[in-house]
C-alpha cells in the first residue's frame, strides 16, 4: 500500500468525469488501499480516486478519522437515489483545494447506492457530516469542486491563492 500525491485545483485532470468500474478485482482493491493511506496521511475524512488522478467512480472516506478507532468505507460505483430537500450547512475544505474553506448548502440527509470493498451492493442512509463528505465526494467524480457553488469573486479569489502557492511547472 502507498501514499500518492494528490492533484491541487487548477488541473484540468479534476474536471474529468469519472468512470465506472466493471467489477470489484484486486486492482480496484490496492487502488483503495491505496486511497486510504493517502487519506489518513493528508488528514482527510474522503478521497475520490480522481483526486490522485485515477478516473473510476471509487470513494474512500472515515469520518471518524482522528477520533481514535478507524472506521474505512468504501464506495465503488456510488448512485445517490434520493436526497433530502431539507438542506444543511457545512464549512467544506478540499485535499484537492488545500487550507481554503467556504459554507456550502447540500441536502441535509441523502440514500446511496454502492458496490463495497468485497463488490457487495449496499445502501447507505447518510445524515450529518457523512451526508456532506458523500456528496463532496461524488461531485468530484463530476469533476465538480465545492469553490463551484461559491460566487464568481470568491471562487477566483481562490483560485489566485492556489496559483500563488503552487510550485512552477519547469518546462526541460
Ligand atoms: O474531498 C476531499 O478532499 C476530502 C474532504 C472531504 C470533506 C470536505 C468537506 C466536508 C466534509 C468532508 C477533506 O476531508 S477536507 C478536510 C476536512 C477534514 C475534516 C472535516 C472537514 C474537512
Ligand atoms: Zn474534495
Amino acid at each position: 500500500m502507498s501514499i500518492k500525491t494528490i492533484i491541487t485545483e487548477p488541473n484540468k485532470i479534476l474536471r474529468q468525469i469519472s468512470q465506472p468500474v466493471e467489477k470489484v478485482g484486486k486492482e480496484e482493491k490496492i487502488l483503495m488501499d491505496d486511497m486510504l493511506d493517502t487519506m489518513y496521511a493528508a488528514n482527510g475524512i474522503g478521497l475520490a480516486a480522481i483526486q490522485i488522478g485515477v478516473p473510476k467512480r471509487i470513494i474512500v472516506m472515515d469520518i471518524t478519522w482522528g477520533k481514535g478507532e478507524k472506521s474505512p468505507m468504501y464506495f465503488v460505483n456510488p448512485v445517490i437515489k434520493h436526497k433530502d430537500k431539507v438542506k444543511s450547512v457545512y464549512e467544506e475544505g478540499c485535499l484537492s483545494v488545500p487550507n481554503q474553506f467556504a459554507e456550502v448548502e447540500r441536502p441535509k440527509n441523502c440514500r446511496v447506492e454502492y458496490l463495497d470493498y468485497e463488490g457487495k451492493k449496499k445502501i447507505l442512509e447518510a445524515e450529518g457530516l457523512l451526508a456532506t463528505c458523500i456528496q463532496h465526494e461524488m461531485d468530484h467524480l463530476e469533476g465538480i469542486l465545492f469553490i463551484d457553488y461559491l460566487s464568481k469573486l470568491k471562487k477566483n479569489m481562490i483560485i489566485k491563492k492556489l496559483l500563488k502557492n503552487k510550485p512552477d511547472r519547469i518546462v526541460v
